[in-house]
This record gives structure tokens, C-alpha cells and sequence, in this order.
């Protein structure tokens, strides 16, 4: 609680830095048992939803809406997952990502908070379809990043045409670098998951640890240092394997 009207928080037209204390509920229709902090969305001028889903020990998960994928990943607690013929218990770290228009079940074993994506899939030419991915951080391999091992990039679903998302955990090691100022078409969203560290969106530099959330639009300067005396990790979005002309029609006026 502030007192003093003070807050880490702030939105930018191409950027946003959301800490927890300005975390305010909203209901998650079609959940039972279940609220949600929406953070980024399009009414912030983002082309996906991020939110947390705070759900109480026996709650259950809605779908999303008609050609809307999902992707989960468990920040505390523990959830089940059903989806088609697949069923996987997911403590923390643990990951699914279900795809837009097949029917999943999340049931929380525990009181379970999850950091969700969602997006409308645009369907990729070739016809196929990306098939659900069940995982554990735990279990993914990192590799460096640009050939900095103190800087660990781990690419949670497949790079493969038909997903047209990405989510990687990013981690570094005290003092680590993003080593460039990226500038890019994709868009991110991201939650710290772990430690501490520096971040510059556009031409500000906000001190950011575990809890906070960014949103960086597409072509928002970004950058990274680590900080402290632990690792500092991120989870992120990005849109990734769509051309904005041919498969974007809703961006052309
Ligand atoms: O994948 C990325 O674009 C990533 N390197 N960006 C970031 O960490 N801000
Ligand atoms: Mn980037």
C-alpha cells in the first residue's frame, strides 16, 4: 500500500513498466474459483493479452475465445492439465501451450497463480496446425546467448512456422548485458520471474525486480543489465514467423 500517491508504474505510448502495486482484480469469465490482473491488452495498443490467473485450490479454467491460443506458465502452486488425449500435472515452471480452438481443462491442485498469453492465431499457409506443448523449464536447455554464457536463452515451444508465438525465459547472471539496444517488429510482453536489474524502454531506464511486468511495442528500444547478487530471469512473449502484409490484414486501413 501507498499512502503517498507513489508508484514504479508507468505507461508510455510504446511502452509500459506495471509493478504489483497497482494490481487491481478483474473477473475471469468462464473460470470458476478464479481472478485475473489483465496487464497488457489492446486496449494499451497491444496485438495479445498478458494477465495473472489467480486461482484458488479447485478452481477451473474457461476457453478462450474463438480462435484464441493460450500459453501458460506456473508461477506458484500447482495446476493439471487436460488437452486432447494429453494430461500433465505442472508445478512451478511447469508450461503449457494449447492451441486456438482445442478444448483444455487447467485445474488448480493448490491456490496457483499462472502468468498467461493469449493471442488470435493467424493460421499459417501450409495448412499445419501447431500441435499442444506440455514442458518444465527445468528441463529445457539454454543456450547462450550471441555467445555470452552469462546471458541464457531458453526457447520454450518450437520454432517452427505454424506457432506463431514465441516464449523464452531469459537469464542472466549479476552484471550480464543484453548485448545490444534491440529495435525490432516484434512486440513483448514480460513478467520478471526472478531477480533484479536495469531495464531501458525508449529512452528511460527503470530499475525493475521480481513481480514487475513490461509491455514493448513493436520497434520500442530495449535493453538489460542485471543487477544484484542473484541471477535476474525474465519470461517473455513475442510474436514471431508472420509477415505484417500477408497476414496481417486488420493493420492495413
Ligand atoms: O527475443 C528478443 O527479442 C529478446 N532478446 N528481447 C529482449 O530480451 N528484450
Ligand atoms: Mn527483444
Amino acid at each position: 500500500m501507498d499512502v503517498y500517491g507513489q508508484t514504479r508504474s508507468r505507461l508510455a505510448r510504446d511502452h509500459a513498466l506495471i509493478t504489483p502495486d497497482t494490481h487491481v482484480d478483474s473477473p475471469l469469465v468462464g473460470w470458476s474459483n478464479s481472478t485475473s490482473i489483465i496487464h497488457i491488452s489492446p486496449e494499451i495498443g497491444a496485438r495479445f493479452l498478458q494477465y495473472t490467473a489467480k486461482m484458488g485450490s479447485g478452481g477451473k479454467s474457461g476457453l478462450p475465445g474463438n480462435g484464441v491460443e493460450r500459453f501458460i506458465y506456473v508461477d506458484s502452486g500447482s495446476v493439471g492439465v487436460d488437452v486432447g488425449s494429453q494430461s500433465k500435472a505442472l508445478g512451478l515452471g511447469g508450461f503449457a501451450f494449447l492451441p486456438a480452438n482445442v478444448e483444455h481443462q487447467i485445474e488448480a491442485n493448490s491456490n496457483s497463480t499462472l502468468i498467461v498469453f493469449e493471442k488470435l492465431y493467424v493460421p499459417f499457409d501450409g495448412k499445419k496446425v501447431p500441435a499442444p506443448v506440455l514442458g518444465e523449464a527445468d528441463n529445457v536447455k539454454g543456450e547462450a546467448f550471441m555467445g555470452d554464457p552469462d546471458a541464457v536463452l531458453q526457447t520454450l515451444l518450437p520454432i517452427s512456422p505454424e506457432y506463431d508465438m514465441a516464449i523464452n525465459i531469459f537469464t542472466y547472471q549479476p552484471g550480464a548485458t543484453l548485448p545490444q539496444v534491440e529495435i525490432h517488429v516484434m512486440e513483448h510482453g514480460m513478467q520478471m520471474i526472478a531477480g533484479q536489474g536495469l531495464y531501458r524502454l525508449s529512452e528511460s531506464y527503470y530499475p525493475v525486480g521480481k513481480g514487475d511486468v513490461i509491455w514493448m511495442a513493436s520497434y520500442c528500444p530495449q535493453w538489460f543489465v542485471a543487477m544484484g547478487k542473484q541471477p535476474a530471469a525474465y519470461i517473455y512473449y513475442k510474436d514471431i514467423h508472420r509477415d505484417s502484409l500477408t497476414d496481417r490484414q486488420e493493420l492495413i486501413q
